[in-house]
């Protein structure tokens, strides 16, 4: 039996089909995200909850010429289902497939990029004013959860479109979850909201019963209407956005098509801006998400008839390692506090929670906030650490900078998801924290070679008079033994793995593994290499650095991270500095400038020669070129004409002049990936 979805390939076709015919096209389309993702992974909860809202977004409006902006884009996946991209639905989140957020690139009706929370309200004023300025009149409807709206951009947006009064929708998908629960006074108030609607009704039929029992019911009933009137005089729905300059509509039942389309239809040419409230049950039809929504927020693959996740067994996580330690380290000293914005399961503070529940704040998806709040936590003599992925933490720099790194306060951030992020893809990647944080004043920089590393960085942090940022990759940690105690490391010192004299591979954080595993195949090759675990990319490590740059042939170095301005930038600085009296022959390995997609993080590694045969690759080639001042055996199987030594690079290596200025070599350096 062919099914309503298969005959929907735009919009337009979704327009063709009866109202009454939306709740089966939104049954096939559950059915259909259930299907993808329990083998792709992705956004279930916030998908299956949204499904009618979406159905009656595009059955109102037209899009493309009506922009929707999606706060975050994780709850996009119906949109694209029903916007051309249901037959590659299937590559969702996969390597070279669809984006699990929006994304202009992919589709004409994604008008903006995203995956970090709370921008929707701002770019959709954006397109509003752009429109009145060219004297255009389509809609823009902006779509943003109530968890979204805790990010302060939100409220930004919010109070500056009261401000400008174009015409715009801001459509507030409420389930009353962020990940988790939704915390704050917003989330409070719009609780208050759906409770004094339900009370309106049950007052309702109450006074309609009392009304019918005869005398004593009239009195009854008027006294009724008095508390009515008490409370509609202390709570007016909505009146906290009418009061920011929005017409404020709601709530509604986000599961009912046929009054959101009418809700939708009437607000359609209505002048100003106008906020529509409605209610939507994360994880709808799909009992087990609904009943455990935290969990099915962003679901593995999984089985769906048992609602079990397929995950492979692995050695435990970086996060886990680093939720015990904390709360190791927490037992020994109440000063320690954890904070979160918004990610307590993702970043291990939920369990750090369970024990120390008055130590731990989910702040909300506000990182900004997190931030000075731990400033002022750290200045009142308490240890906090704000346990923030990577990604989420650009959020947050001039907080970092103006405040926590300029007034040198003991902040510990703990940067989960550093490096390669996977499925995610370019607006998650971890791949810009040393960039952004090693220019500044006052800030340690660390990351751990393994999970049992990261214990003792976790501790050197703590305990560090000033701040000082962590950052280990997603995933599973390396399984390596846990040692009994957890120690605090010397600051600024690196670790030698191992001593050679043709190579030096000076690795940061979890790239000390693979220059481990390829130092083990150049040495095959008959190289002596040498493999250092830079530990600390601020304060670098100088003589350790410089050691191994006069001793080897050349230095290479790998980092999961943005070549630009990252660990190698931050070595050639040092050695620019100081050894300028030689030549140094140093080759950066990290990842190319340029935005690094989506995808298993094995392929993207790959893609990004950052996997083990890519690194190999790169570092032989450059031995090759630079110091045996060789041209690589060509395809024709010609042989390397061999130069004699370092100094007689052609070119590709860094040259530095006894002066300290680079030298007239073409600074030719190969880039990876
Ligand atoms: C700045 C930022 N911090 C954290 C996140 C991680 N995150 C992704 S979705 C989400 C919750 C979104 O809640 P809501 O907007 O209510 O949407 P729902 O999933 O409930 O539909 C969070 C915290 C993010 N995307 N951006």
């Amino acid at each position: 039996m062919s099914r309503l979805l298969d005959g929907i390939n735009s919009p337009q076709d979704l327009k063709k089909l009866d109202i009454k015919d939306l709740p089966a096209l939104a049954a096939e389309i559950r059915e259909t995200l259930l299907t993808t993702i329990s083998k792709t992974g992705g956004h279930l909860g916030s998908n299956l909850g949204i499904v009618e809202l979406t159905l009656a977004m595009h059955y109102v409006f037209d899009s493309p010429r009506d922009k929707f902006v999606w706060d975050v884009g994780h709850q996009s996946y119906v949109h694209k289902l029903l916007t051309g991209r249901k037959d590659r639905f299937h590559t969702l989140r996969q390597y070279g497939g669809l984006s699990g957020f929006t994304k202009r690139e992919e589709n004409e009706h994604d008008h903006w990029n995203c995956g970090h929370g709370g921008t929707s309200i701002s770019a959709a004023i954006g397109f509003a004013k752009a429109r009145d300025l060219k004297k255009e009149d389509h809609e823009v409807v902006a779509v943003i959860g109530d968890g979204s709206l805790t990010a302060g951009i939100a409220f930004e947006g919010l109070n500056y479109t009261g401000h400008l009064k174009s015409n715009i929708i801001v459509i507030l998908n409420d389930n009353e979850m962020s990940i988790s629960t939704n915390v704050g006074g917003m989330s409070a108030h719009l609780s208050q909201i759906m409770t004094g609607q339900v009370m309106r009704k049950i007052k309702g039929k109450i006074d309609l019963l009392l009304q019918s029992i005869p005398e004593v019911g009239k009195d009854i009933s008027h006294f009724a209407h008095k508390i009515d009137d008490a409370i509609k005089g202390v709570f007016i729905p909505g009146r906290l956005f009418e009061d920011l300059g929005f017409r404020y509509v709601g709530p509604l039942d986000g599961h009912d098509t046929e009054l959101l389309i009418k809700s939708l239809e009437d607000l359609k040419g209505q002048k100003g801006p106008t906020l529509v409230h409605v209610i939507t049950r994360k994880g709808k039809g799909y009992p087990v998400a609904e009943e455990k929504a935290e969990i099915w927020h962003g679901a593995s693959p999984f089985d769906i008839e048992t609602g079990t996740f397929l995950k492979k067994k692995s050695n435990p996580a970086y996060t886990a390692v680093f939720a015990d330690a904390l709360i190791e380290l927490a037992t020994q000293d109440e000063k320690i506090i954890g904070i979160t914005a918004a990610m307590p399961s993702g970043t291990g503070i939920s369990k750090f929670g369970q024990i120390f529940p008055d130590r731990t704040f989910d702040v909300g998806m506000a990182e900004q906030h997190a931030v000075d709040f731990a400033g002022g936590l750290a200045l009142e003599g308490f240890r906090p650490v704000a346990a923030i992925y990577s990604t989420f933490l650009q959020r947050a720099y001039d907080q970092v900078i103006h405040d926590i790194c300029i007034m040198n306060i003991p902040v510990t951030f703990a940067m989960d998801r550093a490096g390669i992020v996977g499925e995610d893809g370019a607006t998650h990647q971890g791949l810009y924290d040393i960039a952004y944080l090693r220019t500044l004043p006052n800030m340690v920089i660390m990351a751990p070679k393994d999970e049992n590393e990261l214990r003792h960085m976790l501790k050197t942090a703590i305990y560090h008079p000033g701040p000082a940022a962590l950052r280990y990759p997603r995933g599973a940690g390396l399984g390596v033994p846990l040692d009994p105690e957890i120690k605090e490391l010397e600051i600024g010192k690196g670790e030698v793995i191992q001593d050679g004299t043709d190579i030096a591979l000076l690795a940061y954080g979890h790239m000390v593994t693979p220059a481990m595993e390829i130092a083990r195949s150049l040495e095959q090759t008959g190289l002596s290499v040498a493999v250092i675990n830079a530990r600390f990319v601020k304060p670098l490590d100088t003589e350790l650095i410089c050691r191994y740059a006069r001793s080897t042939k050349c230095l290479i170095t790998l980092e999961e991270h943005s070549l630009k301005g990252g660990f190698g930038s931050a070595v050639l600085e040092e050695i620019h500095e100081h050894i300028p009296e030689h030549h140094v022959l140093v080759k950066l390995i990290g990842a190319a400038d340029r935005v690094i997609e989506h995808g298993a993080p094995a392929l993207v590694r790959k893609d990004l020669g950052l996997d083990a045969e890519g690194l190999l690759k790169t570092v032989q080639e450059f031995y090759n070129k630079t110091v045996l001042g060789a041209v690589a055996v060509s395809g024709n199987g010609k042989k390397a004409v061999h130069g004699n030594g370092r100094n007689k690079g052609n070119g590709s290596r860094k040259k530095f002049s006894s002066n300290g200025k680079k030298g007239q070599g073409k600074e030719k350096h190969p880039v990876n990936g």
